[in-house]
This record gives C-alpha cells, sequence and structure tokens, in this order.
C-alpha cells in the first residue's frame, strides 16, 4: 500500500502531481481541444503511469479529490486557451457521491470557468453503475452546460445502449481500433461503421490512438472529426502546449 499512502501525501501537498494536456485536432488540422491527463513524479520511485495508480486511488476513493484537482487544475489553465474545449476523465466511483454534479458545478464556477468548454468523458463503467444516481448526475452536469464524451468507445458491451438512453455529444473511438487498421482485419469497417452511427445521432466522432500518416489518411476519408494520438502530440505540460498553440497560429 506505498503508492495509496503516497499518493495521499502527494495530494496533501500537491507535490508531484501535475496534468499533462493532449491536443486534440480537427478535420482541418487546428487543435480544437485537450484531453487533461494526470501525472505523477514520485519523488524516490520517478514517474509512475496513471494505469499504476488510478486503480489505487479509484479503490481508495482518493480518486475523489484528485479527480476534483485535476478539473480544478484544467479549469484555471483553460481560461488561458479560450478558444479550445478541455476534456477530463471521470472515474465510476466519483459518480457515487450524491452531490457529486452539484460539486463540479461548483469548481467550474469558483474557477471562473465555463461548463460548455468542458468536456467530461465517461466510460461504460460509469453507466454500468445500476442505482439513477449516476443518470441523474450526468443529465444534470449536461442541463449545466458540460458536453458528455463517452471514452474508448466500443470496447464496452453497452456502448449501443447509452446512445439510445443518453443525450451524449462525442463518441471516442477506443485507440485499439485505430491502432489495428492496415492489420487485414476488420477494423476498418468497424471504424466506418462507427463514423455512421455517430454522424446518425449527430455526435462528433473522434478517434484516438492515432499515430501513423496512414491511420489518419484513413479516419479522415471515413468522416472521423477529430484525431488524437501520437503523430500529432503526446500529452505536454502547459507551457509547452501554449508554445505549441503560439507557433500554429
Ligand atoms: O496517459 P495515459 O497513460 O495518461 O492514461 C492511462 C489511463 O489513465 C487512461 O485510461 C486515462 O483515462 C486514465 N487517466 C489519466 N488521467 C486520469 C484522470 O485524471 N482521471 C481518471 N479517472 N482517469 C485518468
Ligand atoms: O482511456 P483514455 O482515452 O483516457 O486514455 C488516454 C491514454 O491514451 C493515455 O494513456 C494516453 O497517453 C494514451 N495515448 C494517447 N495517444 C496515444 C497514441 O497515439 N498511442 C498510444 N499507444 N497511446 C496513446
Ligand atoms: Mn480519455
Ligand atoms: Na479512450
Amino acid at each position: 500500500r506505498i503508492i495509496e499512502e503516497d499518493l495521499r501525501a502527494a495530494l496533501a501537498t500537491g507535490e508531484g502531481i501535475e496534468v499533462a494536456y493532449q491536443p486534440q485536432i480537427s478535420q482541418s488540422g487546428v487543435v480544437v481541444g485537450v484531453e487533461a491527463l494526470a501525472r505523477w513524479h514520485h519523488p524516490t520511485r520517478g514517474y509512475i503511469q496513471p494505469s499504476q495508480f488510478i486503480p489505487v486511488a479509484e479503490q481508495t476513493r482518493l480518486i475523489v479529490p484528485l479527480g476534483e484537482w485535476i478539473l480544478r487544475q484544467a479549469c484555471t489553465a483553460s481560461r488561458r486557451w479560450p478558444d479550445l474545449f478541455v476534456s477530463v476523465n471521470l472515474s465510476p466511483v466519483q459518480f457515487r457521491s450524491s452531490d457529486f454534479a452539484d460539486r463540479l458545478i461548483a469548481i467550474v464556477r469558483e474557477c471562473g470557468g465555463h461548463p460548455h468548454r468542458i468536456e467530461l468523458e465517461v466510460t461504460e463503467g460509469v453507466l454500468l453503475e445500476e442505482d439513477g444516481r449516476t443518470t441523474d448526475a450526468l443529465r444534470r452536469l449536461r442541463e449545466a452546460g458540460f458536453r458528455i464524451a463517452l471514452d474508448d468507445f466500443g470496447t464496452g458491451y453497452s456502448s449501443l445502449g447509452y446512445l439510445h438512453r443518453f443525450e451524449v455529444d462525442k463518441i471516442k473511438i477506443d485507440r485499439s481500433f485505430t491502432q489495428s487498421l492496415g492489420q487485414g482485419g476488420k477494423a476498418a469497417n468497424l471504424i466506418k461503421a462507427i463514423v455512421a452511427l455517430g454522424h446518425a445521432m449527430s455526435v462528433t466522432v473522434t478517434a484516438e490512438g492515432v499515430e501513423t500518416e496512414t491511420q489518419r489518411s484513413f479516419l479522415d476519408t471515413a468522416g472521423c472529426n477529430e484525431m488524437q494520438g501520437f503523430l500529432f502530440s503526446k500529452a505536454v505540460p502547459e507551457e509547452q502546449l501554449m508554445r505549441m498553440l503560439s507557433r500554429a497560429s
């Protein structure tokens, strides 16, 4: 439980935890948004992957203060790039507090941010929660102006059920599909079908995990509205993002 104790300490001081931002690119090649991703530089063990500490944060509910801290950072930072939206990942665990929606709304207000510029990324895990609390919270957040994106779309069991039951603004095609392109399998047809589905539902379609020009070109022709991936940029610190944006304009 070293990770748990150290994460608790890091959250108390704010030391070592940072937010990195990965650009999201429109079809015309412009950065339209960024995804906020947690980064942790441990004082003695060095960089710890989110895939290691996010699950621990979820098990211990430290994801609640961590998630709120990230939202606060992302909102504050976003005031410096008024033309972009900022996406924040939400864990199913965060939805378990009854005042979750109110807290998010209050945080954005305190930071002087605007819900219309914040996109909340949820995975199927969020909507698998049985009680109606989660779905009520999502509806309230959307009514407050937040945009909702379905993350890792296509990998779970109930992706279509979501689209049926909830108003969402965006689907993010899981990077496993992008990365299977050109390997002679079904990924190309699946992606085309997801894009058609998204457009039929009037939602924006983003492809994740774009690493090569060949993938980009296929996804562009398939009609993906936005792309994200190492071909464009990995997640970078705020200052580096600012430099990238000023170079591009
Ligand atoms: O770069 P990447 O390794 O950042 O992230 C790995 C996983 O951790 C992804 O599934 C991502 O959604 C998740 N993750 C990263 N940052 C956050 C965060 O702030 N909150 C939540 N809930 N998940 C995050
Ligand atoms: O699950 P979620 O979509 O939130 O995950 C974002 C994760 O995807 C982060 O770990 C991020 O670093 C990673 N990621 C972003 N772009 C790429 C990419 O082009 N290739 C790979 N392999 N991972 C990526
Ligand atoms: Mn995400
Ligand atoms: Na994803």
